[in-house]
């Protein structure tokens, strides 16, 4: 057994004392609650639609918040903040000096702070994007995952480990994700992470029942997960010691969590007509409600743990250090605000009345509601010193970077009969994984349950599969006969995941942002089957948003995985590569193509955004994650050595595999597996046609972007000629197009734009039938006669 690297360290200690945290805590709920007041009334939005915010759910955690990033985060500690907490995130990097007022002011608008926190949007330091719930809550799992990863390689030693926060609402943890990444935690023995759940009680809609808090509780134990109750504060643990006291906290304990919430939104004569109803037969108790006036009584039941600075730093100084730690912090949704316990508040604003008696009462004057300091006792100097002192705050923006891994020509397995992309994509991961250089090193690959179905196989057989510890291979051992060598250890370089799609994405995400949060690059490759996509769609486009830099490789793709079965089979997916922001999607038809592409792609993935300003809002993209869709039919490979024009074809889109003559009346233009069809068919047009020609289309996507980038400058007055507009120029005025794949024919229809071509779109509309690829093929009317025939009708219109 390897030695285990060391776990985060400790919680920070500062010397902070209680009131200095509490004018904090002051500060920050009125910074908060000012952005978004500021935001909804404060701004001219010209186009009447409301701004929106959520001061009740940042008054919520603003004290968990407070005690977190001024007395207990390091800076190597990463947090993914609950989305609708963003106001606090940014008021906290304000007083930090790495957020500016202006953006604080334009909250929510065109280049101002973010609704949710981005890392690729804002300015300021944000460690995982939130906004779709559940994502970055699992994304912290799978970062201590990566960061394990790292540390078992014996790299990322200049910068040490930390703990994986997410701020989690209570409601979201009603996202299956969340789940689905708490067994995949627990099979990897996951540790470093906390989740410090903000236990309002309350979703969107609704009061939620509070027979959830034992599910919980054991749901995470049940996962190796210490659970933290933070369920009282200080003052609310001095009055049980009280004559009576016990029978309050009882009664609040059995409180249904409407009626509490009900109550903390009516206040202190309210709490006072219901306990003395419900606790008129103890007199102990009636004599202590009846020594607190309104406003204590209404503070002291209302002191949850999780608004207790004391308990709350307390409860994170002896959180177990071995294993992942889930603390449930009661809180009050609106806490501190007049939204506090309202039903209601999840969208709620103050009014400017409420919000003039708020700043009121927090003794800050209407023109110093900016202010940094006002209303806390604090002066500027003493922040500036707080800030000092601050162990998170003292390595500043903690966006890191790593070398780039130097590419070069990938080493290429004999590429000759019959072969699928998919075969190809083993062979040459194979011939990398034999080699030893310091690519092979940094790739790893991961995979939901179908590392061998997609053929990582002899990769992960040379390269082992990642566990902290050795475990041996005990079919390897006993001398059984198997084609996988699955001996796992720290050296592994596969990571390999349950049937979760949404972990897929989020690891991947997690892996491929691996140089900025850890100070390692890694190249990240995930494989699963293409139709799958559309099961983690929402995680794969989170790692997007985050300029998370990964290959994904989808196999099998279409119908042409013909016998597997209907249920398998992807139509949308080549649209959804469109679509989708940050990600190039490529379908080569043959392995040499395909070896250009990765080869690329291990490059593209490792760009760095063009400008890194501090204010670089606009984050313009450089680079990106790469999407190959493959596909297990085997192919004919063309004998050819493709020249460094035909390279630069392939990975801006398309190129002419038959060129047309100059003015010819045809073309036929096909993405993938369906090339044999698509030469075939030629074979027979070109004694109607002379002259046509056949186009390649290797990435629809790139070829799509090209065309839109040169149109839009072009449409700034800029000279452009897009790569589509190139190739498709030696064709007649007239003339037709055919265009073919095994997906949705919308992915091709465009081209007759780029000249004003007519086109006849084949492709794949309708799916669940499974057949020979001959049936499936020409029921679905891709096949070469469905070419032949859409050629002959095209030139009868
Ligand atoms: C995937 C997804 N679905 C729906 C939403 C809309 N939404 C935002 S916050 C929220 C409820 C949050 O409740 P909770 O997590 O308890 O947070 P609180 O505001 O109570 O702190 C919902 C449904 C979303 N952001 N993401
Ligand atoms: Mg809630």
């Amino acid at each position: 057994m390897s030695a285990l690297p060391d776990t985060a360290h400790q919680p920070a200690s500062t010397a902070f004392s209680l009131d200095t945290l509490r004018a904090l805590e002051r500060i920050i709920l009125r910074l908060s609650a000012q952005t978004i007041h500021n935001a909804n009334h404060g701004r001219d939005t010209a186009d009447g639609l409301k701004v929106g915010g959520h001061q009740a759910s940042s008054a919520s955690l603003v004290s968990i918040m407070t005690a977190l990033y001024f007395a207990v985060l390091n800076p190597e500690d990463r947090v993914a903040v609950k989305p609708h907490a963003s106001p606090v995130f940014h008021a906290i990097q304000y007083l930090f000096g790495n957020q500016t007022l202006d953006k604080l002011k334009g909250f929510r608008a065109f280049g101002g702070t973010q609704s949710y926190p981005s890392r690729t949007k804002d300015v300021d330091d944000v460690d995982f994007s939130t906004g779709s719930v559940g994502l970055g809550v699992a994304m912290s799992s799978f970062a201590a995952l990566v960061q394990d990863y790292i540390h078992a390689k014996n790299w990322g030693t200049a910068w040490p480990m930390g703990r994986m926060v997410a701020l989690v609402g209570d409601a979201e943890l009603d996202e299956g994700n969340i789940y689905e990444a708490l067994i995949e935690g627990w099979k990897h023995g996951l540790r470093n992470t906390w989740w410090v759940v903000d236990y309002n009680r309350q979703s969107l809609d609704a009061v939620i029942s509070h027979l959830l808090t034992p599910k919980l509780v054991s749901t995470f134990e049940n996962m190796g997960w210490a659970v933290v109750t933070v369920k009282y504060g200080k003052r609310l643990e001095a009055l049980r010691k009280k004559p009576g006291g016990e029978a309050l906290r009882q009664w609040i304990d059995d409180c249904d969590n409407a009626l509490y919430s009900a109550l903390t939104f009516e206040g202190g004569s309210a709490w006072r007509r219901q306990l003395n109803q419900d606790l008129k037969g103890d007199a102990q108790a009636l004599e202590l409600i009846q020594s607190l006036d309104d406003a204590d009584l209404a503070a002291v039941v209302t002191d949850l743990g999780g608004h207790c600075l004391e308990t709350l730093l307390e409860a994170f100084a002896a959180a177990p250090t071995d294993k992942p730690v889930c603390f449930i912090c009661y809180t009050i949704k609106g806490r501190g605000l007049p939204l506090a316990g309202h039903k209601d508040n999840h969208a709620g604003l103050m009014t400017p009345d409420q919000m003039a008696a708020f700043l009121k009462a927090q003794d800050v004057a209407p023109q110093e509601a900016w202010s940094k300091t006002a209303g806390s006792g604090l002066s500027d100097a003493d922040l500036e010193a707080i800030v000092t002192a601050t162990p998170f705050a003292a390595r500043g923006r903690r966006r890191l970077d790593a070398p780039q891994v130097e590419v070069g020509e990938l080493p290429l397995p004999t590429i000759r009969g019959s072969m699928s992309t998919q075969m190809g994509f083993g062979q040459i991961l194979a011939e990398i994984a034999r080699s030893d250089r310091e690519l092979a090193r940094r790739i790893v690959t991961t995979s939901p349950d179908v590392a061998v179905s997609t053929n990582l196989g002899p990769w992960v057989n040379r390269r082992g599969v990642f566990s902290r510890t050795e475990v041996e291979d005990i079919f390897q051992t006993r001398k059984l006969m198997s084609a996988q060598r699955w001996a796992m250890g720290p050296s592994g370089q596969h990571i390999e995941l349950g049937i979760a799609e949404n972990n897929l994405f989020i690891l991947l995400a997690a892996l491929g942002l691996s140089h900025e949060l850890f100070g390692e690059r890694l190249l990240p490759i995930g494989t699963l089957y293409d139709p799958f996509i559309a099961r983690g769609l929402d995680a794969l486009n989170y790692a997007c948003y985050q300029d998370a830099r990964f290959i994904l490789v989808a196999t099998p793709s279409g119908i042409s995985l013909a016998p597997e079965g209907g249920a398998h089979q992807s139509i949308g997916t080549p649209l959804i590569g469109m679509a989708q922001d940050g990600i190039a999607s490529f379908e080569p038809a043959f392995v040499d193509e395909l070896a250009v592409i990765l080869q690329w792609a291990l490059e593209y993935i490792q760009r760095r955004p063009k400008t890194a300003k501090a204010d670089d809002w606009l984050h313009e993209r450089e680079g990106g994650s790469v999407y190959l869709r493959l596909s297990t039919r085997p192919l004919d490979q063309p004998a050819r050595i493709l020249s460094l024009d035909q390279r630069q074809n392939i990975i801006d889109g398309g190129y002419w595999l038959r060129p047309p003559a100059e003015g010819a009346s045809l073309a036929v233009v096909y993405q993938g597996a369906v090339a044999e069809e698509a030469a075939s068919a030629m074979g027979d047009l070109l004694q109607r046609f002379p002259g046509a020609g056949l186009l390649a289309v290797t990435s629809a996507d790139r070829l799509n972007a090209g065309w839109k980038a040169a149109q839009t400058a072009r449409q700034h007055g800029k000279q452009a000629l897009a790569h589509v507009e190139a190739l498709l120029s030696p064709l007649d005025r007239h003339a037709r197009l055919v265009t073919v794949l095994d997906g949705h024919p919308a992915t091709l229809a465009w081209l007759g734009s780029v000249h004003g071509h007519r086109t006849e779109a084949l492709g794949v509309e309708h799916f669940g039938q499974s057949g020979s690829i001959g049936e499936l093929y020409s029921h679905y009317r891709i096949d070469a006669a469905a070419i032949i025939e859409a050629a002959f009708a095209s030139h009868r219109r």
